[in-house]
């Protein structure tokens, strides 16, 4: 007697057809978004939950396969995420154990919380795609930001002589810089001379995470900075392996992304 199969009669072709004709479809509807968030760290991750949640369409842009940015390893190649006060409580948002080191002070495992974040951002109905690097900005008049220049994270790597594959462009009425201390986004301004950044300070985490928060908002009309690409634009002091202000930047740059999607 022939043994009973597990698996469906679905062939090769078929899960070709699957890939390429979902990921045409997704990737048609956000050509053009109300947002696109460069960086799928903490702070991105953070305001891309936030805004699909609210409704907004929203686009996660991320260079590497995998989302997170540094959040996966709190710092020193040892796991620990910690947070200060009133960080926990995004944690409790989350859903995401954690213990009391001292007062005011708090830690988690970083798979954990990371993955959390990540899940909520996609259970909020944010688009994300990886494996594809920010590589310049789209302008309009009054030097307006209105889109991000992308191509495929390995086009990057491949030898000189075969690297001319033209990128395409997506449009959005804000494009939000998540890239943490290199601020790719901003760069791409500076380089023609329309903002002039100030790099990050040395580390002083009683004052950095407050200032963060502080500064997080538009830095260019149609440009949102979050999370540590704020301390690179404004020379604030760098925080080191603490996340509280990158949970509350996230959160903070949504709010001014949802003020100025008001206005349009
Ligand atoms: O660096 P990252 O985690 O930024 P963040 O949200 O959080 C900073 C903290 O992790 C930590 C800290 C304070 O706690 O000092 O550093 O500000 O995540 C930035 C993400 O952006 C991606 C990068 O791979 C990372 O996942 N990214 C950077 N450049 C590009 C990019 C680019 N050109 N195109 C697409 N993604």
């Amino acid at each position: 007697m022939a043994k009973e199969k597990i698996f469906s009669d679905v062939g090769e072709k078929e899960v070709t057809r699957a890939i390429v004709e979902g990921f045409s479809k997704t990737f048609n509807e956000y050509v053009d978004s109300d947002v696109i968030i460069v960086g799928g760290g903490p702070s991105g991750l953070m305001a891309g939950k936030e805004l699909a949640k609210s409704g907004i369409k929203t686009l996660i842009i991320e260079r590497n396969n995998y989302l997170g940015g540094g959040f996966w390893i709190g710092g020193y190649l040892m796991n620990k995420i910690t947070v200060r006060a009133p960080g926990q409580k995004v944690l409790d948002e989350l859903g995401v154990p954690y213990e009391k080191v001292t007062e005011g002070l708090y830690m988690t495992n970083g798979p954990h919380a990371c993955s959390k974040l990540i899940a909520a951002a996609c259970d909020a109905g944010v688009m994300i795609i990886n494996m594809t690097k920010f590589d310049d900005i789209v302008i309009r008049e009054k030097n307006r930001v209105a889109g991000a220049v992308i191509n495929w994270t390995p086009v990057s790597a491949l030898p000189r002589e075969i690297t001319c594959v033209d990128p395409v462009a997506l449009e959005s009425k804000i494009v939000v810089d998540a890239t943490g201390h290199d601020a790719c986004v901003v760069a791409k301004l500076e380089e023609r001379g329309l903002i002039k950044t100030k790099g990050f300070g040395a580390m002083w985490v009683e004052r950095s995470e407050d200032l963060v928060v502080e500064y997080t908002g538009e830095a260019h009309p149609g440009l949102v900075v979050m999370g540590m690409a704020v301390s690179t634009v404004y020379g604030l002091p760098r925080m080191g392996p603490t996340f509280g202000a990158m949970l509350l930047s996230g959160k903070k740059g949504a709010e001014v992304v949802k003020e100025k999607l008001k206005k349009k």
